[in-house]
């Protein structure tokens, strides 16, 4: 991002007498010996600085002048990355590309494209580890460049912590960025280059880059290829249960993170973080009676809420301004996202290294000095494997099993 320097700079006030004495010390031949380099932004400002004011700025003037280039700066890059309504509230676009569950049924050319930061990603990947599809659909995960676009690395994963899931390349088209793969489709495609998105290798084509498809074709659309074929995370019997948590869930929590994060007012903030905590605090009671959202089994309505609450205190918490509460405040809240954690395969999808890095190095306009906070330690793997005490009878009211 090389805005930034051009407002700052054109609002210096150069007609001061003192500065015009200061720019007859400047001798233009002085570096006529060395090699041209292209400008470093950040000290050409910091040296038009210097020749105006001397070694310090005015501190009024500084912090004003800044001020004012940061927020018009601010408000031009949020309104082209995060579309806004008229008040100021986030609006996610939609996907592009949705699935048709049955043109895809038992597929064995299908190839999910993810990021590690993503929760939308993350859902994919973990219906895809509870289902055993492993195999069927090989992953290829992509990581944040520094212009915020998707991009491949050939990394030996030097972060490898057991075997949690860690960047690499594109396994399947050899591309270097996702851009680049969504364009290999038919006809080409300039829009959003969006993870998750599943991609069918013999047709070249894209098939889906819209999560909640993706997981609902992973629960019920590849049982033929599946290695845990029985498990049902959207039975008939819940279904409408699903899609009711869904409805509230969906906008006030996994969407409404991001509106706190992305509100371009106070209005819109305030708003959106009234709904988020509202809704945790439903939660917190509801989650107090049942093991899970629609009782004493794991559905895709978990998933769902499960990757926004695994990101809550890492980076919702501070870097989008979701402060009323930590969720570790909530103690059924965070039973229940360990009660998750702990079952076999999610742990594994739940890179914090990753997340920590996608969110505070890559978010520029939220972050602008990309320094990543430490890792809170009450969401360190040792304290999320801590007993969550909600399948015991007792507990529960009666004896839970996780799958139905
Ligand atoms: N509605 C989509 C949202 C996907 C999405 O927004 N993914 C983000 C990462 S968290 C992305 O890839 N953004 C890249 C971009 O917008 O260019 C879904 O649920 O799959």
């Amino acid at each position: 991002m090389q805005c930034p320097t051009s407002p700052f700079i054109s609002n210096l006030p150069i007609s001061r007498p003192e500065n015009r004495q200061i720019r007859r010390r400047f001798s233009p031949t002085a570096s006529l010996n060395q090699a041209p380099q292209p400008p470093d932004p950040s000290s050409l400002l910091s040296s038009i600085t210097k020749l105006l004011w001397g070694p310090s700025l005015p501190p009024g003037l500084l912090i004003s002048t800044v001020r004012t280039a940061w927020h018009s700066t601010w408000r031009l890059m949020m309104s082209q990355l995060a579309p806004s309504d008229p008040s100021g509230g986030y609006s996610r676009p939609a996907s592009r590309f949705r699935a048709n569950q049955f043109s895809c049924q038992n597929s064995t050319s299908l190839h999910l494209y993810v990021g590690l930061p993503c929760p939308w990603a993350h859902r994919s990947l973990i219906v895809r580890a509870l289902k055993g599809l492993e195999e069927a659909v090989p992953v290829s995960i992509a990581t944040p460049g520094t212009d915020g676009s998707w991009e491949f690395k050939d990394i030996r994963s030097p972060d490898r912590d057991g075997d949690t899931l860690v960047p690499g390349r594109d396994n399947v088209n050899g591309c270097r960025t996702l851009k680049e793969v969504y364009k290999l489709r038919k006809g080409g495609y300039d829009g959003r280059s969006t993870v998750p998105m599943l991609w069918d290798v013999e047709a070249k084509e894209v098939v889906c880059n819209e999560s909640y498809d993706i997981i609902e074709l992973f629960n019920s659309g590849l049982n033929g290829l599946a290695r845990n074929p029985t498990l049902d995370l959207s039975p008939p019997s819940l279904k409408g249960k699903i899609e009711e948590w869904n409805r509230i869930i969906y906008p006030n929590i996994n969407n409404g993170v991001y509106r706190c994060g992305f509100a371009q007012s106070q209005e819109a903030y305030d708003v959106a973080v009234k709904e988020l905590f509202d809704t945790l605090d439903m939660l917190e009671v509801h989650l107090g009676r049942c093991r899970f959202l629609c009782g004493d089994k794991l559905t895709l309505a978990d998933v769902c809420l499960f990757t926004t609450l695994i990101r809550f205190d890492v980076v919702y918490n501070g870097l989008f301004k979701c402060t009323k509460k930590k969720l570790l405040e909530y103690p059924n809240l965070h039973a229940y996202m360990r009660d998750i954690y702990q079952i076999p395969k999610i742990a594994k999808t739940c890179n914090f290294t990753a997340i920590m890095d996608g969110y505070y190095k890559i978010l520029f306009p939220l972050n602008p000095g990309s320094i990543r906070p430490a890792m809170p330690s009450a969401s360190e793997h040792e304290v999320l494997s801590r007993a969550h005490d909600r399948d015991s009878p007792s507990s529960m009211g009666k004896g839970a099993e996780i799958f139905v």
